[in-house]
């Protein structure tokens, strides 16, 4: 792939980044102060122009979600930006938030002008403690400094962002989990529809977008709706639903490779690429065995589905659920898949806020099963009985309220489907695993 030149990732590396001062030295707010000559409907439309794909994980287009608001509503609509990052893998919005946060709060303010929102509710992970003190410095410098509060730039146009630190749990990403802790409750998702940009927190229109699609909002402004979709996979011809994948992407690379990082390209860039030009390849000299290509929730690619494009198409071509986070975390040929799923699944079980019998009883279950396995009791029916566990739960047979139940089950029927060789090895040797920390320190 030819040289890509940062868009997201441009400032990072400069002095004192996250500084007010030098984000305008580069043209700070600049996109903002445009923005703000614009009628709303017109900022809705070059961002729905550009095909900008929500980066949280389901790529919905950003621009089509603000359009569903409802029309003439006498407001409040509210804009909250989903900060708990917490798939397994996932770093890149810490890194926006820790060394560029007002690339952020530069789209924060320019979406909210164009959904017509005066108040925005940045929900934070609560982990992340030097984001919360950076956020936290960066949106008092832009209170001072007249970008935020009353009549912002000397135009008609109030905000507030509130920042608000998480509950700690996977479950308060989901976007309906996330209003529902907003509102001082339990993160237990809702029922959709009604959809957040009908009613959302407290019973108000509102839009959920990731913090990276905001990111992407300031230079939508700044450059154009044709500049963004000169980046990345145009759409494929011979699939007319397909809308394409543009722009610039964060990719984080973890796990069995020599120089593990966050990396912008443009989407599409393969796996292969990702893991041998920029990660250093496959550390010790090994093979990659399998790559989950976003986040564990996406499944797995196998060692033969490397060259898959990772825009918003190609993993599901290859039979993961999609591009998910574009977190992509390296397993070499020395580890038992056995133990990356017993991983996953624990996880999940785990982080399943319980409404729904079928995740909370399917993750459980699963996640049982793997154990017997790792400890040396596993049966061959045990693969068909997993099969058959993953088959029953999620939004996609239609038994529970949100994604984490798919995102829960496909690692499983993916891992089964693919690498069945390295399960059924593990239960015909009947070794015992003791990998994880939580056994080595139980001894
Ligand atoms: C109005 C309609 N709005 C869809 C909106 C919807 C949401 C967005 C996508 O995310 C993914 C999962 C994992 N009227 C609408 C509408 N919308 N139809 O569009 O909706 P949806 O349901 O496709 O996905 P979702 O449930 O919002 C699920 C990923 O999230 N995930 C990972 C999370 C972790 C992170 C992180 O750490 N950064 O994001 C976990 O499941 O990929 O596919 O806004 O309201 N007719
Ligand atoms: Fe909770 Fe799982 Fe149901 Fe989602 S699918 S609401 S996490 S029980």
């Amino acid at each position: 792939m030819p040289s890509f030149e940062p868009v997201l990732l441009a400032r990072i590396a400069k002095p004192n980044s996250a500084k007010l001062e030098t984000y305008r030295a580069d043209g700070g707010y600049k996109a903002l102060e445009k923005a703000l000559g614009m009628p709303p409907a017109d900022v809705t439309n070059m961002v729905k122009d550009s095909v900008l794909r929500g980066r949280g994980g389901a790529g919905f287009p950003a621009g089509l979600k603000w359009t569903f608001l409802p029309k003439d509503h006498p407001g409040p609509i509210y804009l909250c930006v989903n900060a708990d990052e917490s798939e397994p893998g996932t770093f890149n919005n810490r890194i926006l938030m820790e060394l560029d946060p007002h690339q952020l709060i530069e789209g924060i303010a320019i979406a909210c002008h164009a959904i017509k929102s005066e108040k925005a509710f940045l929900y934070l992970r609560y982990e992340y403690g030097r984001s919360y003190r950076v956020l936290d410095a960066a949106i008092k410098e832009c209170y001072a400094a007249g970008l935020l509060g009353k009549n912002i730039l000397g135009k008609e146009f109030n905000l507030d962002i509130v920042l608000h630190r998480g509950a700690a749990a996977y479950i308060c990403g989901e976007e309906t989990g996330l209003i529902e802790s907003l509102e001082g409750k339990r993160a237990w998702p809702r029922i959709k529809p009604p959809f957040p940009a009908i009613e959302g927190l407290f019973r108000k229109p509102t839009i959920v977008n990731n913090v990276e699609t905001l990111c992407c909002v300031t230079h939508i402004l700044n450059r154009g709706s044709e500049w963004f979709k000169s980046i990345g996979v145009p759409p494929d011809p011979n699939n007319p639903r397909d809308m394409g994948s543009y722009g610039p992407k964060l990719y984080c690379i973890s796990g069995h490779v020599n120089k593990p990082g966050c990396v912008e390209l443009p989407l599409g860039v393969t796996a292969r690429e990702l893991i041998d030009e920029h990660a250093g390849g496959v550390w010790k000299g090994r093979k990659a065995k399998a790559v989950v290509p976003g986040g564990i929730s996406m499944g797995f690619l196998s060692a033969d589905e490397l060259d898959t494009p990772l825009d918003f198409n190609g993993p599901g071509k290859a039979g993961c659920l999609g591009l998910g986070t574009a977190a992509v975390v390296v397993v070499d040929d020395q580890t038992s898949m056995v133990d990356v799923l017993y991983n996953c699944c624990r996880f999940m079980s785990h982080e399943s806020c319980g409404q729904c019998t079928p995740c909370r009883e399917g993750t459980a279950w699963m996640t049982k099963i793997l154990e017997r396995i790792r400890a040396g009791h596993g049966k061959m029916e045990d693969l068909d009985t997993l099969t058959e566990v993953a088959g029953s739960m999620g939004i996609i047979p239609g038994t529970t309220i949100c994604g984490l139940s798919d995102g829960a089950a496909w690692p499983v029927k993916n891992a089964i489907k693919k690498f069945r060789g390295d399960f059924e090895e593990y239960i015909a040797s009947g070794r015992r695993s003791v990998t994880s920390a939580q056994e080595l320190m139980a001894g």
